[in-house]
């Protein structure tokens, strides 16, 4: 039986951040994070890149179509889906998931190059992004790259990110959330040298989990509508899939899993928690595992963010269930989101890691504009989301858009526009950031401070929730590739709304 929401509890988000008196404008610290003390990228920035006239170490063909799954009992839902399979190479694989519309799990190895020709056999132009990855200009799927019906496009581009959990999804202009939501969508595995590599679960002991929500119809096809209320509030649907199924089960064994969680949803918030009160044990964020494990009583997680979890069932009976919930926040539902059924006696002598990582990262005192960060001011302007009073063009770059390559430099989001409250996960293209500032406006502090404590703010990332009235400053270093690259909100319908920019790194 799929579970159904309560679909206002978005509407009701909002306007508790609704004409809220603000005096002074006090910004009061909420959190921050130690900068870095080393100045190591995240992705070996000195190493070349267009190794020409090399030979790709794996070789994809992709392709997006119509298919038809099995979700719900009874009649089969019409879906778009993607599917790859290896032409040739063998630095990585495709690994389908079965039963759902999501698309297969690619691995890649970092420091392998790869070549990807992906067919558009949708009736609508389209392209792939590949969310969280630092690749070229040409490889990065800005949408003005869209590719018509019948038409292909080739990506060719090292691995470079460190060893984690990013995955791939449409970005055509004004018909991403629609796209997302018809089932295109994919996890990418990259695997590499993480200190901590052969202490973690592996093989079956490390499981993907992709979280989105979905409104079906009577006749179980997928609902989507781009109504005003949507471009406002994003698309929430009222039944959970995960992993592409509802009523998501994981039977487990007596002993430690590695999760790796996506929001893949179009503009849900999840507040993730255990149901029997356990901590969530973090070990990786956006740009794979952190420094040390950090301990959570709930995690947040945004649309396009991951979070690694390491659980650890070695005490639980047989027979128990222990449930990763969303708790409610903001008038919303408690709901289940995975069930873990203790199903097997097993003896894993695993312990979790002190040290998981050497995230090396970057010092604020090194930014180029450490005086002055590069602000972004987001906010509802003429009934659409704008960035510093700007929505998208696809093809302008405003002289505040453009940035040196090899520079690193603070970017402040301010989310403290009075005119309407709204949560907005930020999105750069091309970087993994450190979230180096967080500060809340003291009106909004109590508010927002349910799912505020469920940040995961200490490793890279490349998505960043902002509650209303909040400022974050991150830290970013534009390396390897010149070009025009993207940032955006990731709740996918302001996004096709218009609150996307171009920037470009330039020489
Ligand atoms: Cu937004």
């Amino acid at each position: 039986m799929a579970r159904r929401l309560d679909r206002r509890a978005f509407l009701r988000y909002a306007i508790s951040g609704l004409g809220v008196a603000v005096a002074g404008g006090a910004i009061a610290s909420l959190s921050g994070c130690d900068p870095h003390a080393r100045d190591v990228g995240p992705d070996d920035a000195a190493e070349g890149l267009q190794r020409t006239g090399e030979s790709p170490n794996l070789v994809l063909d992709m392709r997006a179509r119509p298919d038809e799954v099995q979700i719900l009992p009874g009649a089969k839902t019409k879906v778009w889906r993607y599917e790859a399979r290896v032409l040739g190479g063998d630095a990585g694989s495709v690994q389908p998931l079965p039963s759902s519309y999501l698309g297969p799990l690619l691995r890649f190895r970092r420091g392998e190059t790869v070549r990807i020709t992906f067919t558009n056999e949708l009736p609508e132009p389209t392209i792939i992004h590949w969310h969280g990855m630092h690749v070229p200009e040409h490889a990065d799927g800005h949408p003005r790259l869209a590719i018509d019906p019948g038409e292909s496009y080739t990506y060719t581009f090292r691995v470079m990110n460190r060893a984690g959990t990013y995955w791939y999804h449409p970005h055509p202009h004004g018909r991403t959330g629609p796209q997302v939501n018809a089932g295109l969508a994919g996890l990418i595995i990259v695997e590499g040298n993480e200190v901590s590599t052969t202490a973690l679960p592996s093989g079956a002991y490390d499981v993907p989990l992709v979280i989105q929500d979905r409104a079906f119809s009577d006749d179980n096809q997928l609902m989507y509508a781009a109504t005003m209320e949507t471009r406002m509030l994003g698309f929430s649907g009222d039944t959970i899939l995960v992993n592409g199924q509802p009523t998501y089960v994981l039977p487990v064994a007596t002993r430690p899993y590695r999760l790796r969680l996506l929001n893949g949803s179009n503009a849900r918030i999840y507040k993730l928690g255990w149901s029997d009160g356990r901590h969530l044990d973090v070990i990786a964020t956006d740009g794979g595992l952190l420094e040390r494990p950090v301990s959570r009583t709930t995690v947040t997680l945004a649309p396009g963010e991951r979070v690694e979890v390491w659980v650890d069932f070695s005490q639980d009976p047989i027979g128990a269930a222990i449930i990763l919930q969303n708790l409610s926040f903001a008038g919303g539902d408690t709901f289940p989101v995975v069930q873990a059924n203790v199903v097997r006696e097993e003896q894993a002598h695993a312990v979790l890691p002190e040290v998981l990582s050497d995230l090396g990262g970057y010092r604020e005192i090194d930014a180029i504009n450490r005086e002055k960060p590069r602000s972004f001011t987001l906010e509802m302007s003429h009934m659409s989301w704008q960035l510093n009073g700007r929505t998208f063009d696809m093809h302008k770059v405003a002289p505040d858009e453009v940035v040196r390559l090899g520079d690193l430099e603070v970017w402040e989001f301010r989310n403290d526009s009075l005119r309407m409250a709204m949560p907005h996960p930020m999105h750069v293209h091309n970087v993994q950031f450190q979230v180096v500032g967080r500060e809340v406006l003291p009106d909004f502090a109590a508010q927002n401070r349910g799912l505020a404590e469920g940040y995961v703010d200490e490793g890279w990332k490349d998505t960043v929730l902002l509650l209303p009235g909040e400022r974050v400053k991150v830290l970013l270093k534009f390396e390897s590739y010149e070009g025009l690259y993207l940032y955006h909100c990731h709740n996918l319908e302001h996004e096709d709304a218009g609150m996307m920019r171009n920037y470009r790194v330039q020489a």
